[in-house]
């Protein structure tokens, strides 16, 4: 059955957060993807706008790869950027994970669930247990010689592993899966885009990548990763500062800046 979709069924949402990031939610019960929305339609909403939708029918990932959003059981959700000075997108790719990470932690402390680790893999999955539970995909659009960018997020919440396919479900987990409780969609969300909003503002490259190299537990480990000019394997050794992943073979260092990231958790 072919699924219409209506663009103009949304409704508008007030998270509460007055200016900024996340001023503006445009809720959209049914939509193809939320970054093909704000990249076909950047020019004309604001920097800021977040577009939110409860259903996605062609949810990308990387590489044209699938992003599987089952109704209502995740946030799936695109924030619009138009950076007056040019911004290092690995490294906003770092910031958005470490936002997405501690707005998941903010808010479970305030529901006062018992605290879980959750994994940053390189460049941007969150894992917990070894289980993706979050995505980010971000792509840039220009139009009249003025760059957006748009961050998109995929956040599973309550979905379950037969919510899935058999192959997304085997990797797949959801925050209710690992912490329990009940999960309000609209303050998880607006605890995600204050800690994105205050990243943004304060995009700093050194502390990002400080972060990052704290939070993520991948350093000193095996692994091996696949990237367009084929596979190289080592060990994760650090951070450069354009946000590169340094892997030590043996052949030396190499410095990748895109790939997926394959480890043993
Ligand atoms: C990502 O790509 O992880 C980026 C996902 C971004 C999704 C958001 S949702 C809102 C916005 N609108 C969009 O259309 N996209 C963004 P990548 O690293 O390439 O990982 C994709 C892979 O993750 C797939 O090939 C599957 O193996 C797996 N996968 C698909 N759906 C999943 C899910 N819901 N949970 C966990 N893993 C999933």
């Amino acid at each position: 059955m072919k699924i219409v979709i209506n663009l103009t069924n949304h409704t508008e949402i007030d998270l509460g957060i007055r200016a900024g990031i996340g001023e503006k939610v445009l809720f959209f019960p049914l939509i193809d993807s939320t970054n093909s929305f704000l990249k076909a339609n950047a020019h004309l909403f604001p920097e800021g706008i977040v577009v939110w939708g409860d259903r996605q029918t062609s949810g990308r990932g990387r590489h044209s790869r699938k992003w599987e959003s089952p109704e209502g059981k995740g946030l799936y959700f695109s924030i619009l950027l138009k950076p007056t000075l040019s911004k290092n997108i690995p490294l906003l790719s770092l910031m958005t994970s470490l936002a997405l990470k501690s707005g998941i932690e903010e808010y479970v402390g305030e529901l006062s669930l018992p605290p879980q680790i959750i994994d940053i893999k390189w460049p941007n999955d969150l894992l917990i247990s070894g289980k993706k539970i979050a995505g980010i995909l971000i792509e840039g659009t220009s139009n009249d010689e003025k760059i957006s960018l748009i961050v998109g997020i995929g956040l599973n919440i309550t979905a379950r592993p037969n919510d899935f396919s058999d192959e997304v479900g085997r990797n797949a987990g959801s925050l209710e899966q690992f912490y329990g409780g009940s999960w309000n969609r609209k303050q998880l969300l607006k605890h995600i885009l204050l800690c994105f909003g205050s990243g943004y503002r304060g995009f700093d490259a050194r502390e990002i990548l400080n972060d990052y190299r704290q939070a993520s537990r991948i350093w000193g480990r095996k692994c091996y990763v696949d990237t367009v000019e084929g596979r190289i394997i080592g060990i994760c050794k650090d951070l450069s500062p354009q946000g590169e992943l340094i892997v030590e073979t043996s052949s030396g260092e190499k410095k990748i800046i895109a790939g997926t990231l394959h480890l043993e958790w």
